[in-house]
């Protein structure tokens, strides 16, 4: 089986040149963007093995994901082709101060349609992680009970990042259902502000804390520009970006998570695992797109080597 699967929806992403406007600029540019399978992807440029679980639509959208799941070196074999639903899509701009904006064309998508029995094939790969992600609560009540159940059933480590997304509704629902899954995650990979909406602190002592008090194994607490806490014997230990050139921020957190999951499936310590997800971070950031700055699998595998050392 795989090392690694991850449970999601992935979308065509369409976005416009940088500097031009989403109201009126002339083209887009097309990606394929998703958490989970932005986390797989740097899962599998590390060598490991890594398959992704979702459904598509039987249309030409459906057909460019299942192509970029391929040409990431994920496995596509866990992606049902829905004949009656559509391939969901967003769009992203970049709003004149930097910030940008998500604009989700997903309702009613394959992928929301996902439910408990799409677990059945997942379990049946018996993975040694499955990566499971808050986007996936937020889609509905179906990937809601998908994901309990993969939390509650799966062999492997169980690594769940909370994702919360405003823009899918509100939070703190999806948030509820997360904390009730803790006791069964083996790894919690959280940003700073999902620290805030899950434990009520941002503060690693305090996150760390709370987070094993749940019942949670391991934490990574996950701090964009400011870096990253991991544990360690002394209580979290602080590792700074080493981000140089920022060009796009989105994705960095999905590398960081699937760098320091690969590096500890391959006996790196967290330390070692948190400077293997850093340095990810920070090639990804670099360029366009989610997954585009990627280091190449040979320069990717020296990096593994290393985290190990
Ligand atoms: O982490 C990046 C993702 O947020 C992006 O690729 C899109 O999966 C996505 C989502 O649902 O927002």
């Amino acid at each position: 089986g795989p090392d690694v699967v991850g449970v999601g929806e992935a979308m065509v992403l369409l976005q416009p040149p940088a500097g031009d406007d989403l109201a009126d600029a002339p083209a887009l540019e097309a990606h394929v963007a998703g958490a989970e399978l932005n986390a797989c992807a740097a899962v599998a440029r590390l060598g490991l093995r890594a398959a992704f679980a979702s459904r598509v639509g039987d249309d030409p959208l459906g057909a460019r994901v299942l192509r970029h799941v391929g040409a990431l070196g994920v496995d596509d074999g866990l992606v049902r082709v829905d004949a009656d639903r559509p391939t969901g899509v967003f769009f992203k701009d970049v709003r004149p101060d930097g910030r940008r904006r998500v604009h989700y064309y997903r309702r009613g998508s394959a992928a929301s349609a996902m439910d408990e029995s799409d677990a059945d094939r997942v379990l049946a790969a018996r993975a040694r992680a499955v990566v499971l992600s808050g986007i996936t609560v937020a889609l509905g009540p179906g990937p809601a009970a998908l994901v309990r159940r993969l939390a509650e059933q799966a062999d492997g480590l169980v690594v769940l990042d909370p994702n919360l997304r405003p823009a899918l509704g509100p939070v703190e629902p999806v948030a509820e259902v997360l904390r009730s899954l803790l006791p069964r995650v083996g790894l919690l990979a959280l940003g700073t502000d999902e620290a805030d909406a899950l434990f009520g602190t941002d503060d690693p002592e305090a996150v760390f804390a709370a987070a094993r008090e749940a019942g949670v194994g391991e934490v990574l607490l996950k701090a964009g520009p400011d870096g990253v806490w991991h544990a360690s014997a002394e209580g979290p230990r602080h590792l700074p970006s080493a981000a140089v050139t920022v060009v796009d921020p989105v994705g960095a957190g999905d590398a960081m998570l699937g760098g320091y999951l690969a590096g500890r499936l391959s006996g790196a310590s967290p330390a070692g695992a948190a400077r293997l997800g850093t340095a990810l971070a920070a090639s990804v950031v670099a360029s366009p797109g989610d997954t585009e700055g990627l280091p190449d699998a040979g320069f990717a595998r020296a990096m593994l080597t290393a985290s190990r050392g």
